[in-house]
């Protein structure tokens, strides 16, 4: 069985970058078939299980094969998707890179360290699939505040930025943020099986914490390290 997604039109492509510039998300709803999300599902329900019902990452295609997640990071279709965003959000031809592929899986009390980390990714595009949220109660909502910044010239500048992100003061600052009244982040609702888009490196981003005795997945694929020289 092979994964198969739906092919997205330039003039699709061309709402996606416009909201991705302008609200600071976009979504595709039900990008993922209902046969794959379930495959998904149990491989994700089968590692938290082996990991205690404890926080379980997997990084690149290798790690989550069966899943159909490493079918989808080969897919021609997926492929041209991230590189056609990529192309029109930044001006700039898409090289046959791969993906910096990483499956998260939250559950128990290290679910919820691993959760509230404000960060810029390192790589301009950020897709993500919900694969597992949970229905009811704390649902580990993606919170965001979207294009915060431009794509850095020199890699310093990009350290700065996010030395400046990444220390308990700014961490503190902006949790409090979270349950205040002004300047709350924006708040994503996920659906599993749908993909949502933002620019990973321009925005500040992070999830809440899910009930420890559930479980939120969310499949992850960056694209492009403006800081990393294209190596064969
Ligand atoms: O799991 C999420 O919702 C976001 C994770 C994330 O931002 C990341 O892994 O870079
Ligand atoms: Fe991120």
């Amino acid at each position: 069985m092979t994964i198969s997604v739906p092919q997205v039109t330039p003039q699709q492509v061309f709402e996606l970058v416009s909201e991705l510039d302008t609200k600071g998300f976009a979504c595709i709803p039900n990008y993922v078939q209902p046969s794959d999300l379930t495959r998904m599902q149990s491989f994700v329900s089968d590692a938290i299980r082996n990991a205690g019902n404890e926080y379980v990452h997997f990084n690149g295609p290798d790690a989550v094969a069966g899943s159909g997640l490493e079918e989808l990071a080969h897919s021609e279709d997926f492929n041209r998707l991230i590189y056609d965003l990529y192309e029109q959000g930044t001006g700039n031809p898409a090289d046959k890179e791969e993906f910096y592929q990483v499956l998260r899986c939250l559950s128990g009390s290290t679910g919820q360290k691993n959760s509230l980390i404000f960060h810029y990714d390192s790589y301009v595009v950020t897709a993500l699939i919900p694969i597992h949220i949970p229905a009811d109660g704390l649902a580990g909502d993606l919170l965001m505040y979207p294009n915060t910044r431009t794509i850095r010239s020199t890699y310093i500048a990009n350290a700065f930025d996010k030395v400046l992100l990444d220390n308990p003061i700014t961490q503190k600052l902006l949790r409090n943020r979270v349950s205040a009244r002004h300047l709350q982040p924006m708040r994503i609702k996920m659906k599993p099986g749908n993909i949502y888009f933002f620019w990973g490196y321009r925005s500040i981003h992070t999830n809440e914490p899910c009930d420890p005795d559930k479980i939120r997945a969310t499949a992850l694929f960056h694209y492009k390290n403006p800081h990393r020289k294209h190596v064969q």
